[in-house]
């Protein structure tokens, strides 16, 4: 896969020489390019940015700059061979990105980002581009940053990790808590390691039991126990067959319940403390 970033920051990018991502372009399984706006402004300033039309605070990317970077960005790729470009926007009014979102974007062979600082880039540069490619406009969820920048580490560590030969063991993404097609996506639970007694914490019994029947039925009631407490919204869009008969009794003593108008919105189990009688 490759990635292009298109920053007035480069060097907020540096992280991506490091760790997994850095790990996968030295093993030639991401070719990342990161370049710099104002090598494409041609006055004094290399001024990026503009009031904006209609007035109101901040400022506003201008076209030129972007509109330059994106065609001699795309134009070296293209003569490299890398495939189909899809453009990446991060921008807090953007769609949500998510495990399922990640996984598309693994799918594709090329994508370029492009990070905006101040309110954002002119709208003619993404309707321009989206006329020759597929854009992805994304937020990293409710919370506004500085920039996108940091969104774009975030989502490059999402889908680099998603790549073949990148993480070890292709089979595990399945697991993912957010794995799209799950019959249900459930946080996971506690994990342990050596050594057995730490400042007087010993490890679950039946972690030390060799049971794996039991191990996975305890794993399975922590992430129960966990979703429940942080995250209910991922309980109640669970189909009510996605839980089993133990499952049942688990969620039962973490004070749920089956909605009695079950079916009818589509959720199965709700806090006992919202059910009416
Ligand atoms: Cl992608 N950019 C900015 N600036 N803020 C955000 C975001 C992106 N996602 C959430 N907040």
């Amino acid at each position: 896969m490759r990635l292009d970033v298109v920053t007035i920051f480069p060097e907020y990018l540096e992280p991506l020489n490091v760790s997994l991502v850095g790990k996968a372009r030295t093993r030639g399984l991401l070719d990342v390019g990161v370049h710099d706006l104002r090598d494409w402004t041609h006055d004094r300033h290399n001024t990026v940015d503009d009031t904006p039309y209609g007035g109101g605070p901040g400022m506003v990317m201008k076209t030129e700059p972007w509109g330059e970077a994106l065609d001699e960005v795309l134009a070296d790729g293209y003569e490299a061979g890398a495939g189909a470009p899809a453009l990446v926007v991060p921008t807090p009014s953007g769609r949500p990105f998510t495990q399922e979102l990640a996984v598309e974007l693994s799918s594709r062979p090329w994508l370029v980002f492009t990070p905006a600082r101040y309110e954002g880039i002119d709208r003619r540069v993404i309707d321009e581009y989206a006329t020759r490619m597929p854009v992805y406009e994304v937020s990293i969820g409710d919370y506004v940053l500085a920039g996108g920048e940091a969104a774009v580490l975030v989502i490059t560590e999402a889908v680099a990790r998603l790549l073949p030969g990148v993480l070890g063991n292709a089979e595990s993404h399945r697991d993912d808590s957010f794995a799209p097609g799950a019959m249900a996506n459930l946080l996971e639970g506690p994990v342990h390691t050596k050594p057995p007694v730490w400042r007087g914490r010993g490890i679950p019994e039946v972690l030390l039991s060799g049971h794996h029947g039991k191990i996975a039925r305890w794993r399975r009631d922590e992430a129960l126990r966990r979703t429940t407490a942080h995250r209910p919204d991922l309980i109640e869009r669970t189909a009510p067959e996605a839980f089993d008969k133990k499952d049942r009794e688990m969620l039962s003593i973490l004070g749920w319940a089956p909605d009695p108008e079950a079916g009818r919105h589509g959720r199965f189990w709700r806090r006992v403390e919202d059910v009416e009688e």
